[in-house]
């Protein structure tokens, strides 16, 4: 088979700004589309997002240049190309080589991606295959596709919602491994929430990633209400759900201190380190993504030596320590990362880097050092259910696509369950 056309069009995304979506189409009339999601709270080593900055149109946040770059340069390169399991990684170089920059600023990482993500998309409707298993059988062959567990972000705080509170980001984890019944529970949960809020007359409007965002006092309060909701259901902390967070500390970070607003704390690294501890302590969170800031490597450090020496009971593990801000995706900085110690585990999104190439790389690397990998969407979503696939597709631990509310978080949710009774 090859490639015939290849269509990019700008469309819109979660927050109603523009993103890029593109259509591959093969010689045998199959086409497929796949579009890139876009973040908030972005780390700055993230590949570049092009932009137009033209203040006329969307403030200045299209991305017609994105979309000019795949259909003029991009297409030019890849019609007539023969398209088989070899062609991605290949494609995917001459795409980074035609770039020619270290961050993807030429041609735009949204642009490249929706390209990768399109072709693998097309290939595998051509050949009959699911998503998930081209995915499988290109970069992960050495692991067996499997469910990953949910991280579902029931309340929305920082950026993406007004900076309710200073964490970003209050997430429960089913522990049962079948998506339909982490699901059940995640939503379960999430409802119980709302109506718990409603009745103290707190309001139950959502964040940008589906979350509610009440006016609760404290980071603390949100876990008393988290477990109080799960509770009513007779859910239990640590047997049917963990408490996970993402911090996203580079947003709360200022010469040298961490500043909870909300709580009116001015913290130092040892003194944050002591925070987390003592959450951990009270309400056994088992997972804490980006506790500091993306280049604070020493806090990183600090906090996964404090966590592994103060593991008590056996059966206790030593809680995640995720990077997101911290590595983007980069199989560099998780290199980095591995020598020195710094966590022990990694969130991957795609469009942090940019290929799906390199996104594998990234995955297998983290994999092969025994972290743990978190899937994770944008707060700027599409109703593309790419990284469903890519989940369980590369077996990945967990799957981090937000609350049990928005079409665009729960088409990666409902994508899950679809994988499960085998469509
Ligand atoms: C994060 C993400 C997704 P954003 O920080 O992990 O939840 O947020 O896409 O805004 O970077
Ligand atoms: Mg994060």
């Amino acid at each position: 088979m090859k490639i015939k056309k290849v269509k990019a069009i700008e469309i819109l995304d979660s927050r109603g700004k523009p993103t890029i979506r593109t259509f591959v189409f093969l010689d045998n009339n199959v086409f497929a589309s796949s579009s890139v999601p876009s973040g908030a709270s972005t780390g700055s080593h993230e590949a570049v997002e092009l932009r137009d900055n033209d203040k006329n149109r969307y403030h200045g946040a299209g991305v017609l240049k994105a979309v000019d770059n795949v259909n003029n340069i991009i297409a030019q390169k890849l019609i007539n190309q023969n398209l088989d399991e070899n062609s991605f990684e290949k494609i995917d170089k001459l795409m980074i080589e035609l770039d020619g920059t270290k961050n993807k600023s030429q041609l735009g990482a949204n642009a490249i991606l929706s390209v990768s993500q399109a072709l693998i998309k097309v290939f595998a409707i051509s050949t009959k295959k699911p998503l998930w298993q081209v995915l499988n059988e290109v970069y992960f062959s050495d692991v067996t596709p499997d469910f990953p567990r949910l991280m579902v972000n029931v309340v929305n705080g920082g950026k993406h919602a007004g900076w309710n509170f200073d964490i970003q980001e209050f997430m429960i984890s089913p522990t049962s491994n079948t998506s339909t019944q982490s699901v059940r529970i995640a939503s379960e949960i999430f409802q119980q929430l709302g109506k718990n809020l409603k009745k103290q007359g707190l309001s139950t409007l959502v964040g940008d990633e589906g979350g509610y965002s009440p006016e609760l006092t404290s980071n603390e309060q949100v876990f008393e209400e988290i477990i109080k909701a799960a509770s009513d259901l007779n859910y239990q902390n640590e047997k049917d759900y963990h408490l996970a967070i993402d911090a996203a500390a580079s947003e709360f970070y200022q010469d040298g201190s961490y500043i909870f607003k909300k709580e009116n704390k001015k913290l130092n690294n040892d003194e944050l380190i002591d925070y987390y501890k003592a959450l951990k302590e009270k309400y056994h969170i088992f997972s804490f993504e980006d506790p500091f800031a993306e280049n604070d490597w020493q806090g990183f450090q600090k906090f996964l030596q404090v966590l592994s020496l103060s593991r008590t009971e056996p059966t206790r593990t030593v809680p995640l320590i995720v990077g997101d801000d911290l590595y983007t995706t980069n199989p560099e900085y998780i290199e980095k990362g591995i020598k020195e110690k710094a966590t022990n585990a990694v969130l991957i999104k795609p469009n942090q880097i940019g290929t799906i190439y390199e996104t594998a790389k990234a995955i297998n690397l983290a994999q092969k050092n025994n972290w743990k990998i978190i899937i994770s969407h944008r707060s700027g979503e599409t109703e593309d259910p790419f990284i469903a696939d890519l989940a369980y597709g590369c077996a990945s631990d967990f799957i981090k696509t937000g609350s049990m509310s928005r079409s665009e978080r729960l088409a990666k949710y409902n994508r899950l369950i679809e994988i499960e009774n085998h469509l």
